[in-house]
């Protein structure tokens, strides 16, 4: 597509350090990443908590380095949230074409960071820096405790999230990736552990592994405490049930697993004394276990995923294949005398394991809500919000010159040519249409202007018997301003949305 071309600014590479009290460390730490990375062009970004003599060490390292030593002093109430908010203020105060995210204290090498700029060029969009994969270490964790604690949090990550199998070691402190891949991430700040944050959300990413000799802290104090742990566990249960779609397979679990809840009692209380007959009862306890494990399932199991007609028909489907072998379970089981809940309880789990394996193909999908963010610098994520904004069934972007698409060129050159938004609403039929549930396309049409160009054009589109109205219109060029931005940065990356890129239009397969 044709944006306007710009020379990337800035360095090549910003290594953002987190700082507290590591007055002892700062000036080895730069000249170390000083001998790695020559001939490379590089800065580093400090964010620093201390109390100790550390912003005066980094004061007069960033006069001895100017241009390449910047660093960000945080005081009061701007420390909330340590060690997680500083790195992302570090991320955020990064220039670079890639950024490094690592510690101050050494027990990251500074020389691993060539090799994991070699890996991007090979195509990884992420590169960890892992103890955990041949020719890595963990040496330097201090005592059996702290290497046991951190194995479990390790595989307590991989276990709850598929997606952060995609690293062996995603909880490393030691990262390294392309910087327009950050751009439009919303991070919590509960957590400090960015990478699984990472994983989590941006499940679209090439993940690489390079070994990590992971050295003992050079000197200073470790601040890992016990409150960080609970912070850990804190940012667990914030990506379980704050990211639409993240843990699939757990939500699927625990949603079937209440439904057996909902089913048992039911079947109980209908087939009690004087009520009916126990295979007659199974009925309607399971068409209620049913509407309710359908409703759990689309409001968060499959939250981030497009709910049409026809995904609802399809799941129905499914859904009714598990109740004929539920009931069949069920039905033989009574027959052998089997008591009625047992005989309930052991046809609900054979169900639940024939709609697990029916529905797995759904179950195993990622996280859609950022996926594919990662590509474009942050353009995929504000066009999905976007539609979210305006109820639209899909936003996507157009080149300027957007011939051979569903939009009209006259419309088309007439939105770019006065730089104005358009909107139009066509009906199902020529004929005049009472009834009002017939569906209509509506579209909206948003220029995405800098200065006196136009970059591109947002399509936001409806199908619906309701057409998009005055506030949708005035919704979207709100959020269309804020896309010029991005747009902009996207220009300086080197992956720009397609011609015509159909975006935000998630769908359950
Ligand atoms: N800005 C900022 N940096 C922090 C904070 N807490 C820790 N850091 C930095 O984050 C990095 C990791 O902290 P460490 O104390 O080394 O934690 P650790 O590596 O898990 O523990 P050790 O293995 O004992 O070193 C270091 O560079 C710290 O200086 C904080 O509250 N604010
Ligand atoms: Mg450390």
């Amino acid at each position: 597509m044709a944006l306007p071309e710009a020379e990337p600014a800035g360095p090549l590479l910003s290594v953002v350090v987190p700082t507290r009290n590591e007055a002892a460390n700062v000036v080895l730490l730069t000249r170390r990443l000083g001998q790695a990375l020559a001939g490379i062009g590089y800065e580093i970004c400090f964010v620093d908590d201390s109390d100790d003599s550390t912003p005066a060490a980094l004061e007069q390292l960033a006069a001895e380095h100017p241009g390449v030593v910047r660093y960000r002093l945080r005081t009061g109430a701007e420390r909330a949230g340590g060690l997680s908010t500083a790195v992302i203020s570090g991320l955020r105060m990064a220039g670079g074409r890639y950024v490094c995210v690592m510690d101050a204290d050494l027990q990251h090498p500074p020389e691993t960071i060539p090799a994991m700029l070699e890996e991007t060029g090979q195509g990884a969009d992420l590169v960890v820096a892992s103890r955990y994969v041949a020719g890595g270490s963990r040496g330097g964790l201090e005592g059996v405790g702290r290497r046991l604690v951190s194995r479990a949090a390790t595989a307590v990550a991989r276990l709850l999230f598929s997606e952060a199998r995609r690293s062996s070691d995603p909880l490393a402190g030691f990262f390294l990736c392309r910087r327009v891949l950050l751009d439009g991430i919303e991070f919590r700040p509960v957590g400090f552990k960015i990478l699984l944050e990472l994983l989590v959300c941006v499940p679209g990413l090439e993940v690489r592994d390079v070994p990590l000799r992971f050295e003992r802290r050079h000197a200073g104090q470790s601040k890992a405490t016990m409150g960080q742990g609970l912070l850990y566990l804190r940012h667990l249960r914030s990506l379980f049930f704050e990211v639409e779609g993240s843990a699939r397979r757990w939500k699927f679990a625990l949603v079937g697993g209440s439904g057996l809840a909902v089913f048992l009692p039911l079947l109980a209380v209908l087939s009690g004394p004087g009520h009916l007959p126990a295979v007659l009862a199974f009925l309607p306890a399971f068409a209620v276990s049913m509407g309710w494990n359908a409703s759990l399932n689309r409001l968060w199991t499959f939250a981030d995923l497009r709910h049409g007609r026809d995904e609802a028909l399809a799941y129905l489907r499914r859904a009714l294949l598990s109740g004929a072998v539920m009931f069949a379970v069920f039905a033989a089981l009574l027959a052998t005398r089997l008591p009625l809940l047992a005989a309930g309880a052991i046809a609900a789990v054979a169900a639940m394991v024939c709609n697990a394996s029916i529905n797995r193909g759904a179950v195993q999908r990622s996280p859609q809500a950022w996926s594919r963010l990662a590509v474009d610098g942050g353009v995929q994520a504000a066009l999905s919000r976007l539609t979210g904004e305006v109820g639209a069934d899909r936003a996507y972007l157009l080149p300027v010159a957007g011939a051979g698409t569903a939009i009209p060129a006259e419309l088309l050159a007439r939105v770019v040519g006065l730089r104005r938004p358009a909107l139009w609403t066509e009906g199902a039929s020529h004929r005049p249409q009472r009834r009002s549930n017939i569906d209509q396309t509506s579209t909206m049409l948003l220029p995405v202007v800098a200065g006196e160009r136009v970059l591109a054009v947002v399509v936001c589109q409806r199908h619906a018997p309701v057409g998009f109205g005055p506030e949708a219109l005035a919704t979207a060029t709100v959020a269309v301003e804020g896309l010029v931005a991005v747009l902009a940065q996207a220009a300086l990356g080197e992956r720009l949305p397609e011609r015509g890129s159909q975006v935000a239009q998630p769908s359950e397969s």
